[in-house]
């Protein structure tokens, strides 16, 4: 009988920290309950085959492929990973269950190569399997976007996919990897709500933010952007593309260590302020926010969230907002009639935690 194996990996939100972590900084991200789900079963040749429900389609690969610039190539680029990390010696049939929506800013394909890696760890031998852990799933898998797709991501999807846990935000430092717990509020919620617009990373807009960051770290000789001084970034004789970027990471980098100790000791409020400050830095200094996402972002604000932001890599997707959980349906429905192309995602924290029974039960 053919052996399968099932594994799931969850999406996730930023709740702040943008754009910080290809530039040495710190970033709060959270998984959702909504992810993708990866079956495999092994194949005695090398030929990959996909199955999809949530996109909808049917492909044949081969392990030796190169990307192809479609949507399997995550799929393929997972599996080579899978035989470098000796998780597999040939092809594989897959079959895709996805919730999540591609191009959302939710870590969509972060999402898939990790639970094909998982699927490939679960079905692999005892011995292989025990030489891989959640960390070298996460790195691996940004090997894979960086090297094998051409995607030049950071590390933030793939660390808050492959370790994050329900219930808790992952205060993570993308330049040493150190990173810790912290419990989502019981009170509030963090809701994902998309814009209506869609984005790909691998459009060149990201690349091209990239580009001007790296411009910055040859300029100041560094590889941490978020660890200059703001005095400096200002008196710089650097074009204005990469010193606006970089001026966005020593802020976001100050931003989000307060919200985490803001979240840390309960203090949403202030969290909600970060994150508002957070997103008017992506809309004037890091330009990757689009009018109806401005707009979407300040009518949440209006309609009661204590903080709302883009999330993720920007040019379309998802915005985050935090939103008292015993008024979250209404503020929901209210926001929704005033933007009929956004639709809510899903949400997470206070009454949404795994495991959390609810008053009264
Ligand atoms: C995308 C990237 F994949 C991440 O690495 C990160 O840079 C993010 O955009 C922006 O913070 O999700």
């Amino acid at each position: 009988m053919t052996r399968t194996a099932k594994a799931f990996a969850p999406g996730r939100i930023n709740l702040i920290g943008e754009h910080v972590d290809y530039n040495g900084g710190t970033v709060l991200p959270a998984p959702l309950a909504i992810g993708v789900t990866a079956e495999l079963s092994a194949r005695s040749d090398t030929m990959i085959a996909i199955a999809s429900d949530g996109y909808d389609a049917l492909d044949v690969r081969h392990l030796g492929d190169e990307a192809a610039g479609g949507w399997s190539d995550p799929v393929v680029g997972a599996l080579r990973a899978a035989r470098e990390l000796g998780l597999i010696e040939s092809g594989a049939n897959v079959d895709i269950t996805a919730l999540l929506p591609q191009g959302a800013g939710l870590s969509s394909s972060a999402a898939l190569i990790i639970a094909v890696l998982r699927a490939a760890r679960a079905l692999a031998p005892e011995r292989a399997a025990a030489q891989v852990s959640d960390l070298d799933l996460a790195i691996a898998a940004r090997q894979v976007e960086n090297n094998f797709m051409g995607v030049p991501c950071g590390i933030m999807d793939q660390m808050a996919v492959a370790l994050g846990q329900p219930g808790y935000a992952m205060a993570l430092d993308t330049a040493t990897l150190g990173y810790r717990m912290v419990p989502l509020p019981q009170t509030h919620d963090f809701v994902a709500i998309h814009s209506g617009l869609t984005r790909q990373l691998a459009d060149g807009r990201y690349g091209a933010r990239k580009a001007e960051c790296d411009a910055a770290k040859r300029y100041f000789a560094t590889e941490n952007l978020c660890a200059l001084d703001p005095a400096v970034i200002a008196s710089a004789q650097l074009a204005e593309a990469p010193r606006k970027r970089a001026l966005h990471c020593v802020n976001e980098q100050a931003r989000t260590l307060d919200a985490i100790a803001a979240l840390e000791t309960g203090d949403i409020a202030r969290l909600g302020a970060r994150m508002d400050e957070s997103h008017a830095s992506l809309r004037d200094l890091f330009e990757v926010s689009l009018e109806p996402i401005d707009a979407l972002v300040e009518s949440a604000r209006e309609h009661g969230a204590i903080g709302a932001r883009l999330t993720g890599g920007g040019f379309g997707g998802c915005v985050v907002a935090c939103v008292e959980s015993g008024h979250r349906a209404d503020w929901l429905s209210r926001l929704l009639r005033d933007h009929p192309d956004a639709r809510f995602i899903a949400a997470i924290g206070g009454q949404n935690k795994p495991g959390q029974k609810k008053p009264g039960l």
